[in-house]
């Protein structure tokens, strides 16, 4: 079992046909953190596999009898570590090698934080002292976030677009890796797929009240990650997923 002091955090990962890094990915989250859920959604390349190989390390395996979606994952995984009374933080983290647990560290260690002044970027104030949740992004404090200029300008006009519709003031809106509270854990209800889950669970963190900050992370675009979907149809798809919605 990993060192100490995290024993009240699960990380939840939804997965989906990520076997070529998704080993790779669980050593790592498992060095660290001694409770992940892993929801694989019927993946065809062994990724669940991969995951059972984890057990032995606190990986519980949850899988969906057909394909669901992301948002769906991340629903079932929030609701399974719900079910473990002593759980009071959680991550959400990729599959794909994309994340760092580094950042992941730093994010849970944001919450709860004694004395915090809970203010998100919009200056939103809470009465309720410390972070409710902590939200990952690539382009605090102006990072470019690795990627090429096309896609950064279309993955930004989603986080404007975005920030209009929930009435927040994010630098990313877009971003998987978050640390959140139980009380946001249980304030969450993701019904939505595709890209616009990410949308929902803003609307949701401002609708609750909770007390949110953004952390700047690095997200990590590797030959694997890019020839996945990174590309700019990638973008225009999250636009195009945000308007329909
Ligand atoms: N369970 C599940 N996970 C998914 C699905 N689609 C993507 N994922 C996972 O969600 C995470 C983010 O997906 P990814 O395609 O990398 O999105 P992006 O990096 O935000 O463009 C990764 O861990 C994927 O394996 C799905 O349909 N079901
Ligand atoms: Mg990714």
């Amino acid at each position: 079992m990993p060192a100490t002091g995290f024993d009240d955090v699960w990380v939840v990962i939804p997965v989906y046909n990520e076997a070529a890094v998704f080993a790779s990915v669980l050593a790592d989250v498992t060095g660290t953190f001694g409770h992940v859920c892993v929801v694989d959604d019927c993946s065809t390349d062994g990724s669940a596999a991969i995951a059972q190989e984890f057990a032995g390390r606190g990986v519980r395996l949850v899988r969906h009898p057909f394909n669901l979606g992301q948002g769906a994952a991340l629903q079932t995984g929030l609701e399974y570590v719900l079910g473990d009374p002593l759980m009071r933080r959680v991550i959400t983290f990729d599959a794909d090698g994309q994340h760092h647990v580094a950042d992941a560290v730093a994010m849970v260690e944001r919450l709860d934080a004694s004395g915090a002044t809970p203010a998100g970027p919009a200056g939103q104030a809470s009465s309720r002292p410390g972070l409710d949740v902590v939200l990952g992004s690539r382009f605090l404090g102006g990072g470019k976030g690795e990627m090429g200029g096309a896609k950064r300008l279309v993955l930004k006009a989603a986080i404007a677009y975005t920030n209009l519709v929930v009435g927040m003031k994010l630098t990313d809106t877009h971003n998987g890796l978050r640390a959140m509270n139980r009380r946001a854990v249980a304030a969450l209800h993701i019904t939505q797929n595709g890209m616009a889950h990410a949308t929902e669970i803003l609307e949701q963190v401002k609708r609750a009240n909770l007390a949110y900050v953004e952390h700047k992370v690095k997200i990590s675009y590797s030959p694997y990650a890019k020839a996945k979907g990174q590309s700019l149809l990638n973008a225009i798809n999250i636009l195009v997923d945000l308007v329909l919605r």
